[in-house]
């Protein structure tokens, strides 16, 4: 008998999936094992440019002989394909970025009257970075200029350029500036993005690349860091937090209502919402206890951040939390909504609820946001899940499991536990880095993944790194994976951490993996390695930092788009999985050789965990031995506790424990 294929590394989703099969019911596990990926097209080598094709650009001696209609090589064609996906993927973080700079500007003009600003001193902050007065100025008047400084981020033409590139360190944009690609508007890059890879423009697959490079750019430096900074002014920045991950947090006598996707607008006025007394009244007139808020993908990751509310699970666990039968309403907005939990929502009694007006679903409910009178639809949505609650059957595959997950690792928190208000810095973690007690920084991000045993990656990746004393800042469906395991508490330190790191955790009161947020917060790793770099004692830019990007599951072209500015920026990053322009060594050489050149990063792809873990911690040993830090010597401090007794190790397990609770 062969041995069952395991679909889920989430022992809670495998349960359901079995119950699933069981009964009928088809999730993306298995249309991903019915549908395999086109090869050619997987690859990179199928060009859909124009209608003389699409030409299939294969065989043997593909990249020196195989020529589409038009004359276009493999390479033309693969980097063509990669700026499109980088194109769509800005667009995606940019587009939600946009919505936030304007409800900040609605709010400063006393329009979206539910909204107000929350954190002040993050205002401040950001007006700081653009130059806008703020002493002795009304908060809405700042704020207003704050808005619509950003704004212009996005339609910018002429010259200029992003904001936020400043805060970069100035060698690594001075590394922009030599090659060109620092960009001048989100949506100008977007669009020449589009031209240029239309039929018969850019054909120059270093060039097409460099464009790459720059629409990447408008992502991190632009969009996302105007959708974290936006975020944090308006609903606060996030600081540590304790909340609840998986299947567990749903609960079988309340009304369950769960948020869904990547805008935080509607999600943040459900939060308030479902603790008014009149609602929770309401859903005790229908026989329920009360209201149970949970999280999906990258909402989840925001109202985690900010309020403890417990998430579900990321991207694979969508479908699967349906089928828990316990959900009485679901809203979702815009990206990695699956529309597939219509139909399946038909076969329990859970609602789906579109909320934006750029994503519908056949068949959904459609009750459009407007920021106008947010708080009122969040009250309807709330209602809508609390009627739904006596339609709800028992059939569903009921789960308890649940793990606890300390989660809201802003940059700013970072910097502020290494210090205290008045002496916030990142000094103690460069030390540490030095020192090699940590031996490195590696920024676990991205999707979760239908096509390997989901979440499993990032599993073995973020207890590998951790033993070998990498600190892991996750985001997005990483930290859903890793929540969902039980791998962000303090614990995992004392448990699994090699004993430089444990020791810096212990000293700092930190989890060894530091939850700092959603896609979008994947700018927080920008500032953060910018901060490090500021620090001094590391490299003076965040090229040659002993730091690494990881994406093990990705699937997204946001998780492309991420990879790449981060690459862009200086940071070796490493996806997992089938290159999306295997078919090229052309291409794959640029984005390997030729962007560490230029900007010491770049972007691999490698399917096999094991050698993702080897390629980052010799990514990370070369940086240090380049900034010629102390060598890092795996076990050294293991050498130096080893002469504690047992009994006094015990005491400094007890000691330590309480000391790294930083829940609130
Ligand atoms: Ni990121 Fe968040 Fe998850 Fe992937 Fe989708 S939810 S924005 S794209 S699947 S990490």
């Amino acid at each position: 008998m062969t041995e069952k294929k395991i679909k889920s590394a989430n022992e809670a989703a495998e349960k359901i999936i079995e119950w699933g099969e069981a009964h009928d019911m088809v999730t993306c596990f298995e249309r991903a094992e019915k549908l395999k990926p086109c090869p050619i097209g997987a690859s990179g080598a199928c060009c859909k440019a124009c209608h003389m094709g699409p030409c299939r650009l294969v065989g043997k001696n593909a990249e020196e002989a195989a020529r589409g209609v038009c004359g276009a090589t493999l390479a033309t064609v693969a980097a063509r394909n990669l700026l499109r996906m980088i194109a769509a993927g800005s667009a995606a973080h940019s587009d939600h970025a946009r919505g936030m700079a304007y409800t900040l500007l609605a709010v400063a003009n006393g329009e979206a009257k539910d909204f107000r600003i929350t954190d002040v001193k993050k205002l401040y902050r950001v007006a700081g970075y653009l130059d806008i007065e703020f002493e002795g100025r009304e908060v809405n008047d700042v704020a207003r200029d704050v808005a619509t400084r950003l704004i212009e981020d996005f339609g910018r033409q002429g010259t200029g350029h992003v904001n936020f590139l400043s805060r970069a360190p100035e060698k690594t944009q001075k590394r922009w500036e030599k090659w060109g690609i620092k960009p001048r508007g989100v949506d100008r890059e977007i669009v020449e993005a589009m031209h240029r890879t239309c039929i018969g423009v850019d054909h120059d697959p270093d060039h097409i690349l460099l464009h790459g490079l720059r629409t990447a750019l408008t992502d991190g430096w632009g969009g996302s860091m105007i959708s974290t900074d936006i975020t944090d002014i308006l609903f606060g920045t996030p600081a540590p937090v304790k909340a609840e991950a998986s299947f567990g947090i749903f609960e079988e006598n309340m009304v369950n209502l769960v948020v869904h996707g990547h805008e935080p607008l509607l999600a943040e006025m459900i939060v308030a919402a479902v603790s008014e007394s009149g609602m929770v009244e309401y859903a005790k007139s229908k026989g329920a206890g009360g209201i149970n808020l949970g999280g999906m993908c990258c909402t989840a990751n925001e109202v985690l951040m900010r309020h403890g509310i417990p998430t579900a699970g990321g991207f694979t666990n969508q479908e699967l939390g349906i089928m828990t039968g316990l959900v009485d309403a679901i809203t979702v907005d815009v990206q990695c909504i699956m529309p597939a939990i219509v139909e399946l929502s038909k076969k329990f009694h859970t609602k789906v609820i579109t909320t934006s007006e750029k994503a519908m679903i056949p068949g959904a409910i459609h009750m459009e946001f407007d920021e106008e009178r947010a708080m009122e639809m969040a009250r309807d949505v709330v209602r809508l899940a609390c009627d739904n609650f006596p339609n709800r059957t028992t059939g569903g595959s009921h789960i308890t499991d649940k793990f606890p997950v300390i989660g809201g690792f802003s940059h700013e928190y970072i910097e502020y536990m290494q210090g205290g208000s008045w002496r916030a810095s990142f000094r103690p973690l460069n030390d540490a880095i030095m020192a090699g007690r940590i031996r490195g920084v590696v920024g676990l991000a991205g999707c979760d993944n239908p096509r390997v045993p989901s979440t499993g990656i990032h599993k073995f990746l973020a207890t590998e790194l951790i033993k070998h004393d990498v600190l892991v800042l996750s985001t997005g469906c990483g930290s859903a994976a890793c929540g969902t395991a039980g791998y962000l508490t303090p614990e995992m330190a004392l448990e699994n951490a090699g004993l430089g790191l444990r020791e810096v955790c212990e000293a700092i009161g930190i989890p060894p993996i530091l939850h700092v947020g959603s896609c979008v917060d994947n700018s927080r790793i920008l500032t953060i390695a910018s901060a490090m770099a500021a620090e001094g004692g590391l490299s003076d830019e965040i090229g040659g930092m002993p730091a690494v990007g990881i994406a093990p599951e990705w699937m997204s072209e946001k998780a492309i788009a991420i990879g790449v500015y981060f690459a862009a920026s200086g940071l070796p990053v490493i996806f997992g999985g089938e290159s999306p322009v295997e078919a090229s060594r052309e291409v794959t050489r640029i984005m390997t050789e030729v962007w560490f050149e230029r900007f010491m990063g770049a972007l691999h792809f490698e399917p096999d965990p094991e050698k993702i873990l080897e390629m980052t911690l010799d990514y990370i040993d070369k940086a240090r031995e380049r900034l010629k830090l102390r060598k890092y010597e795996p076990g050294k401090f293991a050498a130096e506790r080893v002469l504690l007794s047992m009994a006094d190790r015990r005491k400094l397990d007890k000691e330590a424990k309480p000391h790294l609770g930083v829940g609130g």
